[in-house]
């Protein structure tokens, strides 16, 4: 990897990516065109299998970050979908500095972790190797999301977990765990999420944080987000063919 999205994290510009959840690579091809930084692949809320992400992580390199939601925290992922040539995963729901712990060690090679060895795409099917093994722990980001009320409890000790490059904040998922679900906007939810902001920048950490709003992504990088993400394939076009009809019928 020549300049990795890791090493783009950590020195601290905004990097604007979107959410895809579809199979087409047509869809990959058209956030590259359309500009966005790196592409969220969500295997956690969608029918996204291994070999999916790994075409749509081949249609995507050496054009825009491809970064991979996993389900879960477990390592029968981490090692899929990191062999499969992600550069970096994003971790659901988790909720304690003991899971976040966990996650590093299945992301990092040893000595720093115990991440299983294999030989597969991101190891050049075995042509390199070596040269993989010896930069995957410095060029593969580890991004947690925080989106229960208990992560918020727990975040002091989440943002001091060693080898943790970025924290992402799911909205959704913490006005869910706070009994207003979708109601992001709620005031305690948003206090919370100023919570963990503020907790994460002060750790040094990269914040990021999903919004459908275009409009939200500069004010959220005024407060010192730098991981944005910003819609989903499929609502950007349930949107515009919703606009459509609606602007025909009423024409
Ligand atoms: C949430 O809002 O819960 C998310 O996971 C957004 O990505
Ligand atoms: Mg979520």
């Amino acid at each position: 990897m020549a300049f990795s999205f890791r090493r783009k994290l950590k020195e601290g510009k905004p990097l604007i990516g979107t959410i895809q959840t579809l199979s087409a690579l047509e869809i990959t091809e058209i956030f590259t065109v359309a500009g966005f930084d790196w592409l969220f692949i969500d295997m956690e809320h969608t029918v996204l299998d291994v070999p999916a992400v790994q075409r749509i992580l081949q249609t995507a390199q050496g054009r825009i970050a491809g970064i991979v939601r996993v389900p879960a925290g477990e390592e029968v992922w981490v090692k899929r979908v990191l062999d499969a040539g992600a550069e970096g995963l994003i971790f659901p729901q988790v909720n304690s500095a003991g899971q976040a712990k966990k996650i590093v060690q299945l992301c990092k090679y040893s000595p720093e972790g115990n991440r299983g060895v294999g030989i597969s795409r991101a190891q050049g099917y075995g042509m390199r190797f070596n040269e993989y093994v010896e930069t995957a722990n410095r060029d593969t980001a580890v991004i947690i999301q925080v989106e229960h009320i208990e992560a918020v409890k727990n975040i002091e000790a989440i943002v001091q977990v060693p080898g943790i490059d970025a924290i992402f904040i799911g909205p959704y998922d913490l006005s869910g765990s706070m009994g207003k679900i979708g109601k992001v906007a709620d005031p305690e939810v948003q206090e919370k999420i100023e919570i963990v902001l503020t907790a994460g920048l002060k750790a040094g950490l990269a914040v990021g944080i999903f919004t459908l709003n275009p409009a939200d992504v500069k004010r959220f990088i005024e407060k010192g987000y730098t991981l944005l993400t910003l819609g989903i394939d499929v609502m950007f076009f349930s949107g515009a063919a919703r606009q459509a009809l609606r602007e025909a019928k009423d024409s």
